[in-house]
């Protein structure tokens, strides 16, 4: 299925006076505080965020899986999945791939139909925390930091023929995500993992293409529930670190001990120029991979506002970075899951480019404590939302895509083509 740009426009159109009429108000407010909201809309229009490959379908718990009908059942159908969500929103336009799960046979033809819909290749994902059918050896107890070199080996390899499925594609990054650890104390020993997992990354580093990166993610625990190889941003920058400038930290927002300050990470890691990008989503407890912003929206909003200050500070844009979304959508349709998740990215970023920078600096040097407080709070309590619109709008997306999601019953039409009882490749 596919959503022709009359259809959008037809409906902007129906919503178009009552949207004019709030954007303009607000443009007018932020007027007068010295603020203008066509260049905010302008830093929205660029900001794209990447889809994975495994978050079209259900996802679902250890407890059972709820499937909604219409999943894509091939790689091809996911490519079209997130060119409907371009279509909506403008803002997605790329497709990160997780192998195994999701296999490029064909370039040419997944290239083809992926720049028909306006898309492009993000960063490839390697998986060496599950066994594949056929496979020789077990990752039971790991992988780039196995005890046995021939399964570190294994690793090593699977991890260069990402790489190359990737470049057939125009990605120009692999993420790592390592669940390598132990369950038990005295299971294994911390440095000598360390430095198996050193020796492996070096030979995926050697392996990279001139142009690419390796965006190592960092994960307290789980699937290992006593000690993880890379278990914090410390250590993941250790990692980066030893290995060379292509080699980036990646944040996932679920990832991190309770209360952990993520918005300070990021400042530091931006400080020293070693941030990859992001895994957005949301958490309650630990790893939940709720909708972005569902849970903790003040929380984004100050990463956010970190980000734009690092963003200044090192003189580069949004572009600069890898934005994911990283979620699992266990009760809504995964779509429109994914749909709020950019809007409450865009609605952050929009709110953290509304801080008045001069002013809380002057504040800080101050200590005026409530004032600094103040300028962030006045920030967050605006609503951006008509100017998230008008970026859409502005880009040829939709000014209401759930709206219009609802409207076309594309999951119907997705159901019709594809089946009520479909299941997508992945977790
Ligand atoms: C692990 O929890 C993770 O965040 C990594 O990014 C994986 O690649 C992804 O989730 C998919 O399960
Ligand atoms: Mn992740």
């Amino acid at each position: 299925m596919k959503i022709e740009q009359y259809k959008i426009d037809q409906h902007n159109d129906s919503l178009l006076s009552r949207h004019n009429n709030q954007f303009i108000f607000l443009k007018e407010q932020l007027g007068e505080q010295g603020i203008n909201a066509n260049d905010i809309i302008k830093e929205l229009e660029a900001f794209q965020v990447a889809i994975p490959s495994w978050a079209l379908g259900t996802g679902g718990t250890r407890f059972g899986r709820f499937s909604g009908g219409g999943e894509p059942r091939s790689l091809e159908e996911k490519v079209e999945d997130v060119g409907l969500l371009h279509a909506l929103n403008r803002s997605s336009g790329s497709i990160s791939l997780h192998i195994p799960w999701d296999i490029p046979q064909q370039a040419e033809s997944i290239i083809s139909l992926a720049s028909s819909l306006d898309l492009k290749f993000d960063a490839v994902n390697s998986n060496t925390f599950q066994d594949q059918k056929d496979q020789q050896l077990s990752y039971k107890f790991g992988s780039l930091s196995h005890v046995d070199a021939s399964v570190r080996k294994q690793a090593v390899e699977h991890n260069i023929e990402v790489i190359k499925y990737g470049k057939d594609l125009g990605s120009k990054a692999l993420s790592i995500w390592l669940s390598d650890g132990s369950c038990f104390p005295g299971q294994s020993n911390f440095v000598r993992a360390f430095q198996n997992t050193l020796e492996s990354l070096q030979e995926i580093y050697a392996a990279l293409p001139a142009d690419w990166k390796v965006f190592v993610e960092y994960k307290a625990y789980e699937p290992n529930f006593y000690s993880t190889v890379i278990q914090d941003w410390g250590s993941s920058l250790l990692f980066c670190q030893k290995l060379g400038p292509k080699a980036d930290v990646l944040v996932d927002l679920g990832h991190h001990l309770p209360n952990a300050n993520i918005e300070q990470i990021v400042a530091t890691l931006m400080m020293e120029g070693r941030l990859a990008g992001f895994h957005f989503n949301d958490s309650k407890y630990g790893d939940d991979d709720l909708t972005v912003g569902s849970i903790r929206p003040y929380m984004l909003f100050l990463i956010f506002v970190e980000l734009v200050e690092g963003m200044k500070r090192a003189g580069n844009g949004s572009e600069s970075y890898a934005w994911m979304i990283d979620a699992s959508h266990n009760v809504k349709d995964p779509l429109e899951d994914l749909l709020q998740s950019v809007e409450a990215i865009l609605i952050s970023y929009a709110q953290a480019l509304l801080v008045d920078r001069k002013k809380l600096e002057q504040a800080r040097i101050q200590n005026d404590v409530v004032s600094a407080q103040q300028i962030l709070q006045n920030a967050f309590r605006t609503d951006v939302r008509p100017l998230v619109r008008e970026s859409l709008r502005l880009s040829g997306g939709s000014l209401d895509p759930i709206g219009l999601f609802r409207n076309l019953k594309v999951r119907n039409e997705l159901m019709n083509e594809r089946g009520k009882v479909t299941v997508a490749t992945g977790l």
